[in-house]
């Protein structure tokens, strides 16, 4: 394994570790049900790419195409499970304190996440162009769907609620997160193999550290904080008017 990629690999491995201890702290002190899904998925988050990062520091988790390309596959089951656990909880604690259940929506939103990581792996996965490109666009397509979805319908949704504001944050941050994703894999070897493998494994960690971790901790500091007002009978208005 390139020297580059391994040290990245085993900051990632170290990064998400320290994120996920970090993350179980204000699990073991929680008291409310607000913050219950918030704590519970930015625990887990950091955890699965723990696991998966250590898999591919260990030398694991890749396996090399037909033109001798090293693909990091395991990056892909970690965000199979991490991307869905981060949406989730977006829409959960922004519909919180609304009387909105729309699971068939939230179904909706999940199944275009999973369709956008299954069809980017297909796409990573081939050194055939046609192959790569028909399924990086249907990929795009899909995260454009997530877009749709979250500022559209959900952010009307979170709107009657006490955690709106918080959900158009959160999901401003996350997208512009999120969008840097599917630059780094058309730049990088899974993509036009503009830039070496060790300029993928800095980008796709910093970018996990901070989809991750960084995010996580903020957003549990936004739901601690939303506890606290709603405990305080602030923002429990609009459900109680409903
Ligand atoms: C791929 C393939 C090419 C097209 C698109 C992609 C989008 C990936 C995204 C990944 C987000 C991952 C996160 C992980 C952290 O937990 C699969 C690169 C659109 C948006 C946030």
């Amino acid at each position: 394994m390139n020297n580059t990629v391994e040290t990245w690999l085993w900051i990632g491995t170290v990064g998400m570790l320290l994120g996920a201890v970090l993350l179980y702290f204000p699990l073991l002190s929680n008291q409310s049900e607000r913050e219950e899904g918030d704590l519970v998925s930015h625990f887990y988050v950091p955890l699965i790419a723990f696991t998966l990062y250590l898999v591919m520091a260990l030398g694991a988790g890749a396996l090399t195409t037909s033109v001798g390309r090293v693909f990091y596959f395991a990056r892909y089951i970690d965000w199979s499970f991490t991307t869905p656990l981060l949406l989730w909880s977006l829409v959960s604690s922004g519909l919180h304190g609304t009387n909105v259940r729309r699971p068939a929506l939230l179904w909706g939103l999940l199944g275009a996440d999973v369709y956008m990581i299954v069809t980017g792996f297909l796409a990573a996965l081939t050194d055939n162009p046609t192959v790569k490109w028909t399924f990086f666009i249907c990929s795009c397509f899909s995260f454009l769907a997530i877009y749709g979805l979250i500022f559209g319908p959900f952010k009307k949704l979170t709107a009657t609620g006490p955690n709106g504001a918080d959900f158009v944050k959160k999901a401003t941050v996350l997208s512009l997160v999120w969008l840097a994703y599917p630059v780094v894999f058309l730049v990088g070897q899974e993509g036009l193999r503009l830039w070496s493998p060790g300029a993928d494994a800095v980008c796709f960690t910093i970018l996990d550290l901070v989809a991750k971790v960084a995010y996580g901790l903020w957003a549990v500091s936004l739901a601690k904080k939303s506890a606290g007002a709603l405990e305080s009978g602030f923002g429990a208005m609009p459900t109680a008017v409903r």
